[in-house]
């Protein structure tokens, strides 16, 4: 058999290497995206973040790498939406009530309308923005929005009447603020990720919010009373930036479609069972009374509640915005979710 030259075996690798399909494999450029988050990692919305990263990576074998940034790394609460807009990070998850003004529409899931759970929350509040299209989305793109599980009363000291809460030092934002404002309480407005060091400096007494942070953020630890009012959600979204989805090849945009409702509905899902999880764990490991309001008083801690809603539609309508429209919409979309 005739030895191969070298120059024969040169010219067939310069053939195989120059080959369009066998470039794409070898020299294919890996499209790095950051993605960043603002409370610490163990919580729910760095835990959906991990998976959404995992099912982004898998999904595009490979051809995408998801950089995570938890716990304010990269931004913070409150500098999410416009850090993102301005390209300081790729992609961010925030939460809408640290801006109550600005997501005037979205914010409206957590006017007091009784949605039960995170899972029918997530699809509420998505229903919510593809039928408005609200402009202060114009900026970016949304790949995904979800709620928390409605909010509860977490509390160093207990909490039974509405005597109880009355000029007590208590931190909520945005739609759930409002809530605890009219209960008489002293409100102080603070993203979450600001919340543990507050309470351990003795500068709220609790807080109004979904019952996962008391394993997730260990508030059990000084949080031995919980009041359950399952009253309101927190919205969220995660967003990327407008430029950056732009030059995104058509199947990564693709694969990152296709997740937008599926990862509402995984968050919720991992909400709902995660709060089962930590009310759990609270009482066993930290002995934490889950204190449960009467027939009466729920009647009456409510009733302070409705003229919220109508307050709100007004404050819309005054903006140009179909207030009535919107909250008759929720309405509805809770009714197809828990049909
Ligand atoms: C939340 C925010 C960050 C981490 C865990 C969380 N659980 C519930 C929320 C809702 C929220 O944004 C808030 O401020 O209560």
């Amino acid at each position: 058999m005739k030895r191969l030259s070298l120059f024969t075996l040169a010219t067939a690798l310069t053939v195989i290497l120059a080959l369009p399909g066998f470039q794409a494999d070898v020299h294919a450029k890996i499209i790095n995206l950051n993605y960043a988050n603002f409370p610490p990692a163990p919580t729910f919305p760095c835990v959906q973040m991990e998976r959404w990263k995992d099912e982004v990576e898998k999904r595009t074998n490979g051809k995408v790498k998801i950089n995570t940034f938890p716990g304010g790394t990269l931004l913070e609460a409150k500098g999410m939406m416009d850090g993102v807009i301005a390209g300081q990070a790729d992609i961010g998850c925030l939460c809408m009530a640290y801006q109550p003004g600005r997501f005037m529409v979205t914010n409206a899931v957590s006017l007091p309308v009784e949605i039960p759970d995170s899972a029918t929350g997530s699809l509420v509040l998505l229903d919510l923005y593809r039928k408005y299209k609200p402009a202060s989305f114009d900026k970016v793109k949304v790949l995904t929005m979800f709620t928390t599980a409605p909010a509860n009363i977490m509390c160093k000291s207990p909490v039974r009447t509405l005597e109880d809460i009355k000029g007590m030092d208590l931190r909520a934002s945005g739609g759930a603020a409002e809530i605890l404002k009219a209960w008489g309480a002293n409100q102080i407005g603070m993203p979450m990720s600001a919340t543990p060091e507050a309470l351990q400096k003795g500068v709220v007494q609790g807080l109004f919010s979904s019952l996962e942070v008391m394993k997730d953020l260990k508030f059990a630890e000084d949080c031995k009373y919980v009041t359950m009012t399952n009253t309101v959600v927190y919205p969220f979204a995660v967003v990327m930036n407008k430029d950056k989805w732009k030059s995104l090849p058509e199947d990564v945009k693709k694969v990152m479609e296709e997740l937008v409702t599926e990862q509402a509905l995984w968050t919720g899902n991992y909400m709902d069972t995660h709060v089962n999880e930590a009310v759990a764990w609270s009482k066993k490991t930290h002995n934490v009374e889950f204190i449960e309001l009467d027939k009466k008083s729920i009647v009456k801690w409510n009733s302070v509640l409705s003229p919220i809603i109508n307050k709100w539609i007004k404050e819309a309508e005054e903006k140009g915005l179909d207030g009535k429209g919107i909250v008759d919409a929720i309405y509805g979309m809770i009714g197809e979710h828990t049909k």
